[in-house]
């Protein structure tokens, strides 16, 4: 099955009005592949913002970094999916590594129920997994994997996974420059989609993409072209240069 190849632009904490109109503005400027998704994600505070600047939509969209299981109360600095329908935003990313090891110790559980608030509210999920280093190293990736995705295989119908795209970040590859090779990628994506097939069958296996996050950058994105199970990136740090363009491109 033919999976449409998608990029994810993660600024995390970092931006201002200039900078995050100087990135959309080329992105707009820019030649994007035709058969390519892309979805930038800006500090909460700038979505709006970046909303309407964006002239790409809808073949590029706007998307949070986070958001809660409830769509209004007393919830103080939380993100509401309903502030996002609000102003036109239909991605979050959930379950980032930095949220559930650094800012947050958002759990798997947790994870699972925002995911499946955002899909029953109608925002689409990109929802991140991915090893320690030490689990790395202890041969334990998989299981890491699986156990992360459990509660969420749980809570979702269907349905749900067409509202979903799986974003695999080793979290020993995120921000260190050190890049899984494509072939660790590929060999630990497979085993991923095998698992979505045991669980939920081969027609969502199939088509629920899975992207590869953790220093993917300009060089190194073409490199992954040929791997099957690798259907685009989650960028951080290089989705705030011009080099994103050629990662976006990577697949012609
Ligand atoms: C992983 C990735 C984006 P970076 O966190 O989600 O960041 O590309 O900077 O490693």
């Amino acid at each position: 099955m033919a999976r449409t190849f998608f990029v994810g632009g993660n600024f995390k904490l970092n931006g201002s009005k200039d900078s995050i109109k100087t990135i959309i503005e080329r992105l707009n400027e820019a030649k994007l592949a035709e058969n390519t998704e892309v979805v930038l994600c800006p500090p909460a505070v700038y979505l709006d913002y970046a909303n309407s600047v964006n002239k790409k939509a809808p073949q590029v969209k706007i998307g949070a970094q986070n958001t809660y299981t409830k769509a209004a109360g007393a919830y103080t600095g939380e993100t509401s999916v309903a502030f996002l329908k609000d102003i036109g935003i239909e991605w979050t990313i959930l379950g980032h590594s930095e949220r559930r090891t650094v800012v947050a110790r958002e759990d798997d559980e947790l994870i699972a129920e925002k995911t499946k608030f955002a899909i029953d509210e109608g925002v689409k999920v990109i929802l991140c997994i991915g090893e320690l280093l030490e689990e790395r190293k202890s041969g334990i990736t998989l299981d890491v994997c699986k156990k992360q995705l459990l509660p969420t295989i749980a809570k979702l119908s269907k349905e749900d996974w067409d509202s979903v795209v799986i974003a695999y970040e080793p979290v020993w590859a995120i921000g260190t420059g050190l890049a899984a090779t494509p072939e660790d990628a590929q060999e630990t994506h497979k085993q991923i989609r095998d698992f979505l097939k045991e669980k939920l069958g081969e027609e969502i296996s199939q088509k629920v993409r899975i992207l590869y996050g953790g220093s993917a950058n300009g060089a190194n994105a073409a490199s992954f072209k040929d791997k099957a199970d690798v259907d685009g990136f989650l960028v951080g740090g290089a989705s705030l240069k011009p080099e994103f363009v050629d990662i976006i491109n990577s697949r012609q």
